[in-house]
């Protein structure tokens, strides 16, 4: 039987000879740990909105809200909390057990956090789940959140150490460490994970997978986006991951960090059914529902309901097996 207990020891060499195992082995004992911990016929469904848009002065080589790339996305203030309850309330009523709203800012003012909490608590009161993605926090902003009722703050770790230096160099992995702890500290969940196909190779994947489950508690959720190649960002051309590679990298996270809720999240538009299933099948247990994620496409409400349907799979909130 495979191990499925949290383990924080994990190195990049660890992660690598799980990446490096016969496809079908990996997927197996990911499938074991998987059941022993969740049921395999349920995944979550979150909801994203972008609460302020673009003009981001951070250059995050990946990303269309960068000022620093001619990406065509028109830039948008921070929304007012009754247009970002109106918004909720629609995610609500199309199955999101989860509302996630994303601002592109490097790190947020006091008057911001505020206007935030503002809104995390009026969606809270909807009876959903709430997380927040805002860049760099201080200690006193996330605690401030914490007092709004927020569930999930996310913050990723986004690629290994050793290749980060070519994907942004205005913020450093110890800074994002940082907010990470500020968050653990105001006794909010964690939602941290990482972006696949940037160019990195498995190896470096591996190193992702090692510092996200050296992380004591291990996030509740982990993230795992393909990047979506935007024209304009410095990425847009990179070599198309082979998709097997997305599966191993979802199936390792599983069997390293047994208790989280690993994430399929951006790079679905691109995927067949049959990858997103073998995702699935890998341990994927949470999905972004709607036509958008944060400025990019996303299947959309029909196709994910006749996707689940044909997998056998309902939504509903992943709720840890006694
Ligand atoms: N500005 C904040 C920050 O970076 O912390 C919050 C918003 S930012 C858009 C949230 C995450 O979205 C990034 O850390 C990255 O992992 C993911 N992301 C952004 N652009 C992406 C893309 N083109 N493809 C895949 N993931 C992307
Ligand atoms: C995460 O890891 N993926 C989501 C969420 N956290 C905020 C964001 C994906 C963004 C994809 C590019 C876009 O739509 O702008
Ligand atoms: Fe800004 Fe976040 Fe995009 Fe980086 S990922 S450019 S910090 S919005």
């Amino acid at each position: 039987m495979v191990e499925t207990s949290p383990r924080h020891d994990w190195t990049t060499d660890d992660a690598l000879a799980l990446l490096e195992r016969p496809f079908h082995d990996l997927l197996f004992d990911a499938q074991q740990v998987h059941r022993a911990g969740f049921r395999p016929d349920v995944v979550e469904g979150a909801i994203l909105l972008s609460i302020k848009t673009g003009a981001c002065p951070e250059d995050c080589a990946y990303c269309p809200q960068s000022a620093k790339w001619n990406t065509d996305l028109e830039p948008e203030r921070l929304m007012d909390t009754e247009e970002i309850v109106a918004a909720a309330t629609n995610a609500k009523a199309s199955g999101a057990s989860r509302f996630c709203m994303g601002a592109a800012w490097r790190s947020p003012n006091d008057r911001q956090v505020e206007r935030v909490a503002d809104a995390v608590a009026a969606v809270g009161d909807l009876g959903m789940e709430t997380c927040v993605t805002l860049g760099m926090l201080t200690d006193a902003q996330a605690q401030r959140l914490a007092d709004a009722g927020l569930d999930y703050y996310n913050h990723n770790l986004d690629t290994s150490p050793d290749f980060y230096g070519e994907i942004i160099t205005t913020r450093t992995y110890q800074d994002r460490l940082d907010t990470i702890g500020h968050v653990r500290e105001a006794g909010v969940r964690l939602c941290c994970g990482g972006i696949v196909g940037m160019g990195e190779s498995r190896r470096q994947r591996a190193g992702l997978l090692a510092q996200l489950a050296q992380l004591d508690p291990h996030p509740e959720s982990v993230p795992i986006n393909l990047l979506v190649q935007v024209p304009g960002t410095p990425l847009h051309g990179t070599d198309e991951l082979d998709g097997l590679e997305l599966v191993r990298t979802i199936a390792a996270a599983r069997i390293m960090m047994p208790g989280s809720v690993v994430r399929l999240s951006a790079g679905r538009s691109q995927m067949s059914d049959e990858l997103q299933a073998l995702c699935m099948h890998a341990g994927a247990a949470s999905i972004f529902l709607g036509d958008k994620l944060l400025t990019t496409g996303n299947p959309g409400d029909d196709a994910d309901a006749d996707l689940l349907e044909r997998l056998d799979t309902s939504l509903a909130e992943a709720s840890l097996l006694d």
